[in-house]
């Protein structure tokens, strides 16, 4: 690579971004079976154009960017059942919004423990580092998900929060968040759901009778709620919203931001995008819930068909999808993950379960699917797998 001090022409330039892209994998190729992102919606890719000068980090200079933000959080409240006190953070995902619940929950309570179940996203980890936070880790039960046991038993004096997965990172389990919120409001703990992958799902599944567990401020107990409109919400990378039941509590981690036009900044990002905000906005007021929910039932319905194939060439699953992730269960998970990469498939390993994992986002389609399931069975039978 030579970089030209005197610059270059335009189409040069641009040819060479051109030739470098086509090294990545693109989401219509049909080859990525293990994201949790997807092609963002036309819609979002327009909106995101037209604001991509903007900053929320300076909203005197943007105050119609700053009003697309402001609606954009009373939908979000709508879609989570938060009640009329609480605010909602844009963030860049699912990570800042974790660190930003957590740096809540600690100043809120002036304690350094935080409960999670093992598996939790390693967001977590990165706050350990930062906040000088100690993580204490929950087992999982036999479905997956916290044992709800074991983390009442956890709980002690030194706890600033609890936190519950609604849509696991492993394998989109939920964890039961109607008891975990009853015990931490009888221990009064703040208790922070992780719903970046299924807050965009969760709703719409429910709304189409599966049985599943409420996650968000119906549930009394639940103090903040993460949800990304990076994976399932089908908007532009990075953009999430963390929402928390009292715009108070925001008033702790504030700083003050004597520069700009605010006077107090809770997010971590200073300079940030109001593209990320506007493109959200466009696809949610474009899809509507309705929207939303056929996407879902989309994927959901390719999901289950995927799982029966699998099983039907004679591999476990660890268990029944809750949501459009699947796992399947394997004696060496990177020996099969690196096969399927050789032929072109892109999933995601996760040997701490020994899996790899499946996540059928919209861009994923049966075809891919039909395609997929005799490579992986090929592979299996190779590697002593079936
Ligand atoms: N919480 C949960 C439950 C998550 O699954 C993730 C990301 C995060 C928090 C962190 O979110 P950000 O990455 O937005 O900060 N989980 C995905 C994963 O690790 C992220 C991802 C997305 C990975 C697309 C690969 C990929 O192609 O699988």
């Amino acid at each position: 690579m030579k970089f030209n001090p005197r610059g270059e022409k335009y189409n040069n330039v641009i040819e060479e971004l051109e030739k470098i892209r086509e090294m990545d994998i693109h989401f219509d190729s049909s080859r990525i079976l293990g994201s949790m992102c997807t092609r963002p919606h036309p819609i979002a890719v327009k909106a995101f154009e037209m604001f991509i000068e903007t900053n929320l980090g300076d909203p005197a200079l943007f105050p119609g960017t700053k009003e697309i933000e402001k609606r954009l959080v009373e939908i979000m409240k709508d879609f989570t059942n938060a009640p009329s006190n609480a605010m909602g953070l844009v963030v860049s995902g699912g990570t800042e919004g974790n660190i930003t619940a957590i740096r809540i929950a600690r100043a809120l309570s002036k304690k350094r423990k935080v409960i999670l179940p093992e598996g939790a996203h390693f967001s977590f980890q990165k706050i350990a580092s930062l906040m000088n936070i100690n993580l204490d880790f929950v087992r999982l039960d036999e479905h997956y998900c916290t044992d709800v046991n074991e983390l009442e038993a956890k709980i002690d004096k030194n706890t600033a929060a609890v936190v519950a997965i609604a849509g696991s990172t492993e394998l989109g389990t939920i964890d039961n968040i109607p008891v975990i919120s009853e015990i931490c409001s009888e221990k009064n703990v703040f208790l922070h759901v992780d719903a970046a992958f299924g807050g965009f799902v969760i709703p719409f599944l429910k709304e189409m009778g599966y049985d599943l567990y409420d996650f968000d401020f119906k549930i009394e107990g639940v103090s903040s709620v993460q949800v990304d409109h990076h994976k399932m919400g089908c908007s532009v990378i990075p953009m999430g919203m963390l929402l928390v039941r009292n715009r108070e509590w925001i008033e702790d981690v504030s700083i003050d931001s004597p520069y700009v036009s605010i006077p107090k900044q809770a997010t971590i990002l200073g300079t940030r995008p109001g593209a990320s905000v506007a493109a959200a906005y466009a696809v949610i007021k474009y899809l509507g819930r309705e929207g939303y929910k056929k996407i879902v039932e989309k994927c959901m319905q390719l999901t289950e068909y995927t799982a029966k194939r699998i099983e039907e060439i004679g591999l476990k699953l660890p268990v029944k999808p809750a949501l459009n992730v699947i796992g399947i269960k394997l004696k060496n998970p990177r020996k099969v993950y690196e096969e399927l990469s050789k032929k072109g498939w892109r999933v995601a390993k996760i040997e701490r379960i020994s899996c790899i994992r499946l996540v059928i986002m919209p861009h994923v389609t049966k075809n891919a699917v039909d395609k997929f399931i005799p490579d992986l069975e090929k592979i299996c039978k190779k590697t002593g797998e079936i």
